[in-house]
């Protein structure tokens, strides 16, 4: 759905030129600091960018899912790590909030994370539950009006820059599956909260990940996400069916990039006497990556307006995951091949993109916990 056209196209060519402008330049030097430049920062708050989610009331932009997805479309035409800043207030931090929040802690949080003056971080995975998220262990036992949390969550995207982490942890240590978990809002700064060591990644330098630690961390039962204990794992999956949405659209921009980056290499790359784009070889594969990132494109707008219309889109989320984030790693394989010898050494931004991209089918579900949510949904609708 999109409210106004005049207006999200003026925000879309604001983005698109600040890509093209101030991302794209700055984006060696953060493959090589492992840090965004602080006046990059502070030019996405002023654009809004960490509250394109958040409904305008609470100070953000109030994006349709639509409208949000084609704004992620200019975002991954650039380094994931620039969106990674500012994408876990956009969708796994502030979703929890937004879809189950009581309206206190919406007030409390929300206008903060709109302005960017506080990142949220997701904190659902831990060491012995990745893909099987209903059986983590992290603890929250009731002590008067507070809740004692003890566990440790890993891989926890922003956990190094975040105000607030939005954690899963189990209040009922007799239901062992999701019916058992609870979502809470803990502070950074609350007593017996630490962080790991940033985690050594394969690519994404510039985002940052690491373990959250939670010993005997005392937190007020207010933080308990909408007041009500046992539906943390559900506020979890709907969290997560937004988010992927958002991540399928940022594979999506970011297989356009590598594509303009291949096309424009087989343009000026002569072998055998003239561009290597002329040979059919190489088509095959320009043509075959601007196929696929076509049929993505257009799940992911389909999938969007199917959740702008309330429809659940739980199918719809994983299929364009599924979809978008393996179209994204076959054409990143073929940009590389275009690019020939040149692919594999880091001159060129290929190289790079090859290896940032490869998380994108790895987090917020594997690719297998894509397929198995939608075969499941499959069987559960054919049963009735
Ligand atoms: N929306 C709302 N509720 C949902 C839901 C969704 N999308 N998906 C599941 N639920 C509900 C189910 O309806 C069920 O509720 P009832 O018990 O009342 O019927 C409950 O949640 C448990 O669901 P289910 O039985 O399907 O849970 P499983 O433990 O079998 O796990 C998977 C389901 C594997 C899909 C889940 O653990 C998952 O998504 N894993 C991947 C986690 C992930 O993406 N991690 C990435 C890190 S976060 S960046």
């Amino acid at each position: 759905m999109i409210r106004d056209q005049e207006t999200l196209n003026l925000l879309l060519d604001t983005v698109s030129r600040f890509v093209r402008e101030r991302l794209v330049p700055a984006e060696n030097e953060v493959a090589e600091t492992d840090e965004i430049p602080a006046d990059i920062v502070d030019e996405m708050r002023e654009m809004g960018l960490f509250g394109l989610s958040i409904p305008e009331a609470y100070g953000g932009l109030g994006l349709t899912m639509e409208e949000e997805v084609r704004v992620a479309f200019e975002i991954g035409k650039t380094s994931p790590c620039f969106r990674s800043l500012f994408g876990t207030n956009v969708g796994i931090g502030s979703q929890g909030l937004i879809i189950d929040g009581s309206e206190e802690q919406k007030q409390r949080y929300l206008p903060k994370l709109a302005s960017g003056e506080l990142i949220a971080s997701f904190a659902l995975t831990e060491a012995g539950s990745g893909s099987d998220a209903g059986s983590l262990r992290t603890r929250a036992r009731v002590d008067g009006d507070h809740y004692i949390i003890d566990g440790a969550k890993r891989f926890i995207t922003n956990a190094p820059e975040a105000g607030i982490y939005t954690v899963m942890a189990r209040t009922n240590p007799d239901i062992k599956g999701a019916g058992g978990i609870s979502a809470f809002i803990v502070e950074r700064g609350t007593p017996g909260v630490s962080l790991g060591k940033i985690d050594k990644k394969m690519g994404q330098k510039g985002a940052h990940t690491c373990d959250v630690i939670f010993e005997n961390c005392r937190v007020p039962a207010r933080n308990l996400i909408g007041g009500v204990e046992g539906v943390g794992f559900k506020t979890a999956m709907k969290v997560l069916d937004k988010g992927r949405l958002h991540i399928s659209a940022i594979c999506v921009g970011a297989a356009e990039r590598m594509l303009d980056d291949a096309l424009r290499y087989a343009m000026e790359r002569q072998q055998f006497g003239q561009p290597i784009g002329e040979f059919q070889l190489i088509q095959a594969m320009l043509a075959d990556s601007k196929a696929e990132i076509y049929a993505a494109r257009s799940m992911v707008l389909d999938a969007a307006r199917r959740r702008d219309n309330k429809e659940d889109v739980s199918t719809e989320a994983s299929c364009c995951k599924l979809f978008a984030s393996e179209m994204c790693g076959r054409v990143a394989d073929r940009a590389v091949q275009i690019h020939g010898g040149a692919g594999y050494v880091s001159e060129y931004a290929i190289e790079r993109f090859y290896r940032d991209v490869r998380l994108f089918r790895i987090y917020e579900g594997t690719t297998q916990i894509q397929q198995l949510v939608i075969a499941r949904n499959m069987l559960r609708h054919a049963s009735v």
